[in-house]
């Protein structure tokens, strides 16, 4: 009597850890390198997932990393926390998507790199705004042809009694 009312609890517990374990195991460290032979981030443009870590790896050069509020190559500063690094010539700097932007944009504030293309851009995947409308949308329209096809089979269903009357 008592297993069987713990047992749902035990199930959901299990499930809910799975997921912890499945987040915590998806979550990944993506590399960036910084500068180099060319006045670069490659890749430039990243799509990770939620909880991602971008490591940016200095690979030769001065190069910074301020935020910017976009577009692409846009090259200037954020309003707010605009620094991901101050300029440097080595080591490394790790950036998480933490899900509280979408996408961010990014570029060096050394000289004129930015304006050479020293930019980058990291979006998180799946959260871009044309793909929520375009998951709502669909969403929408199953459920309006679910009503129509409903109505269609109700439809028969009575000229079938129609008929066969
Ligand atoms: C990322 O860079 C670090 C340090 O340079 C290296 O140890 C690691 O293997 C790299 N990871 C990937 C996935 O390339
Ligand atoms: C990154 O995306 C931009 C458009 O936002 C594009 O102009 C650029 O060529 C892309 N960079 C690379 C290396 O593909
Ligand atoms: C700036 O960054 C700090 C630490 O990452 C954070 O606590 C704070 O909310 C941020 N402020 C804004 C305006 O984004
Ligand atoms: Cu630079």
């Amino acid at each position: 009597m008592k297993s069987s009312t713990y047992y749902p609890f035990s199930n959901l517990s299990f499930l809910a850890l799975f997921l912890v374990i499945l987040s915590i195991a998806s979550a990944a460290t993506i590399n960036v390198t910084v500068g180099g032979d060319s006045l670069t981030f490659n890749p430039q443009n990243l799509t990770v997932n939620k909880g991602d870590v971008v490591q940016f790896n200095w690979a030769g050069g001065q190069h910074s990393i301020i935020r910017s509020d976009g577009p692409a190559g846009s090259c200037t500063p954020k309003n707010s926390n605009t620094s991901i690094s101050e300029a440097k010539t080595n080591g490394m700097v790790t950036f998480k998507m933490d899900g509280s932007d979408s996408r961010i944009w990014y570029y060096c504030g050394v000289g004129n790199h930015c304006k050479m293309g020293m930019w980058g851009v990291i979006a998180l995947a799946g959260s871009d705004n044309s793909g929520t409308k375009a998951a709502k949308s669909s969403s929408t329209s199953i459920g309006i042809s679910g009503v129509i096809i409903g109505i269609i089979v109700s439809s028969g269903i009575i000229s079938i009694f129609t008929l066969s009357s």
